[in-house]
C-alpha cells in the first residue's frame, strides 16, 4: 500500500556554499584513517547512541533496514570477544589465508593479535538480517548494511573519534557470544574510541582520482 507523500523541507544553499561544503568535507574525510591503536579513554553512551542512529538512518532495500547494531563496553564481554577473534585470526595468519592474501596484507603490518578489541571503550558488532524478524524477505542486504556501515565510519570520523573495520573470519562466534537470533549474521566489528597517544598508521596512499573517477560531460 502506497504511503502518503509529505513535503521534503529542503534547505537550499547557494552553489558557492555547496562547493565550499563539498571541499571542506573532502578535506575532513581525507584525514580519516583506520586506527589499530586505541586509548582507553571513555566515550559516552550518548555519543555511541547518536553515531549508531546515524548508521540506522541509512537507505536500505525497500526501507527494510536489515541490520542490528550491538554496542559493547562491558569489560568481560570485550575480553571474551577478543579471545575468540584471536583464536580465528591465529588460524588465518597461521595457514588459512593464502600466501597472496598475506602478501597483500603485509604493508598494513597486521597480525593475529587484536588488543584493540579490549582497549577501545566500545566495540560495535554489526549484524545483517538475512530475513526480517517476521520472516519476510529483505532486499540488497549486503549493499544496505555496507551503506549503513559507511555512514557509521564517516560519522565516527566527523565526531572526532576513530575506528577500524575488523572482520575476524569466520565470525559466527559473535552470534553465540552476543546471543543473536538465527536470522542475523555477523557483518563487521568496529572498535570505537580515541587513538592512543602514540598511535601510528601505515604509510599507504589512496589511488589517484584519475584512476577511479571518470567523467562524461
Ligand atoms: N581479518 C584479518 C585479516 C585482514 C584482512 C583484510 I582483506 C584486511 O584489510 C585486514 C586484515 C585481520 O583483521 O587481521
Amino acid at each position: 500500500m502506497k504511503e502518503e507523500h509529505i513535503p521534503y523541507g529542503f534547505e537550499k544553499c547557494s552553489s558557492a556554499e555547496v562547493e565550499a561544503k563539498a571541499g571542506a568535507l573532502l578535506n575532513s574525510m581525507q584525514k580519516r584513517r583506520s586506527l589499530r591503536f586505541f586509548s582507553e579513554e571513555d566515550v559516552s553512551k550518548q555519543t555511541i547512541a547518536d553515531l549508531l542512529n546515524v548508521a540506522s538512518s541509512a537507505p536500505s532495500g525497500a526501507n527494510k533496514q536489515p541490520w542490528t547494531f550491538v554496542a559493547i563496553s562491558n569489560v568481560e564481554l570485550k575480553k571474551r570477544i577478543r579471545e575468540a577473534a584471536e583464536k580465528e585470526e591465529q588460524q588465518f595468519y597461521g595457514g588459512r589465508a593464502s600466501d597472496t592474501w598475506l602478501a597483500d596484507l603485509a604493508p598494513l603490518g597486521t597480525d593475529w593479535q587484536k588488543p584493540f578489541i579490549e582497549t577501545a571503550p566500545w566495540i560495535v558488532v554489526v549484524f545483517r538480517k538475512t530475513l526480517d524478524d517476521d520472516g519476510s524477505k529483505n532486499y540488497y542486504v549486503q549493499e544496505s548494511v555496507g551503506i549503513a556501515c559507511g555512514f557509521l565510519i564517516s560519522a565516527i570520523h566527523q565526531a572526532g573519534l576513530v575506528t577500524l573495520t575488523h572482520t575476524p573470519s569466520p565470525m559466527n562466534f559473535l552470534s553465540e557470544i552476543l546471543k543473536r537470533p538465527a536470522n542475523e549474521k555477523p557483518y563487521l566489528l568496529l572498535p570505537i574510541g580515541f587513538p592512543a597517544a602514540d598511535a601510528t598508521v601505515p604509510n599507504i596512499k589512496k589511488k589517484d582520482s584519475s584512476e577511479v573517477i571518470f567523467y562524461f560531460e
